[in-house]
């Protein structure tokens, strides 16, 4: 049984976004020949869905800019923009992504006090999403994700789904994916690698 994960394909992430993601929008038609492909038992789309004045927001934090470093909850949290407020056109798939295609949403983010950039769980390794176990329900043995941004919530989906669904196949689609920034897409394509996430491109994952 194979699942693919789409990760926050969300105009927040695209061009005109509040979050945007270097040609964030290119991800969409490879998402789409993804789900079009009938290759994938389940389609599941992951949406960042933060309250307003949510912790991780630098708006949240007097005197600090988006990309700083501060703090939430005693932790070191990346200042972001304010981004994927619940119920604003930010926080919308992109209009373009084929979304009859997909079986599940998983919102995240929900809560101000600790950021989750994984589909799985917070950043705290503390509340679970429900998805880990939704997969493992479904009888998911092969997992393929892909999505914005690489260096955040890619990264740390693809690294949660091997740790909490021992035995499934994780590949990283990296035509799929775009991320913030060049250093970080390396780091997290190697750290990925070195976890046990194979990393392939959109061409095999369809063969
Ligand atoms: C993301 C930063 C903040 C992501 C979400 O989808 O990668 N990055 N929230
Ligand atoms: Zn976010």
């Amino acid at each position: 049984m194979k699942a693919l994960l789409l990760i926050d394909i969300q105009n927040g992430f695209c061009h005109g976004g509040h979050l945007p993601v270097p040609d964030g929008d290119d991800v969409v038609p490879v998402a789409n020949s993804l789900i079009d492909s009938g290759n994938y038992d389940l389609v599941v789309a992951s949406q960042d869905w933060h309250p307003a004045g949510h912790g991780s927001f630098a708006s949240a934090h007097p005197g600090k800019k988006p990309f700083e470093m501060g703090m939430l909850s005693g932790k070191p949290q990346m200042m972001w923009p304010d981004h994927c407020v619940q119920g604003t056109h930010d926080a919308e798939l992109h209009p373009a992504l084929h979304v009859d295609g997909i079986d599940f949403i998983q919102q995240k983010g929900q809560n101000s006090a600790v950021d989750s950039y994984s589909a799985f769980r917070d950043n705290d390794q503390a509340a679970l999403t429900g998805l880990a176990a939704q997969l493992r329900s479904e009888g998911i043995t092969e997992l393929d994700l892909c999505g914005l941004a690489t260096d955040y919530c890619v990264k740390f989906s693809a690294l949660d789904a091997v740790e909490m669904l021992p035995g499934v196949t994780v590949r990283f689609i990296e035509d799929g994916s775009r991320g913030i920034d060049p250093a970080g897409v390396q780091a997290a394509i190697a750290e990925m690698r070195t976890r046990g996430v194979a990393v392939i491109t959109s061409e095999q994952a369809l063969a």
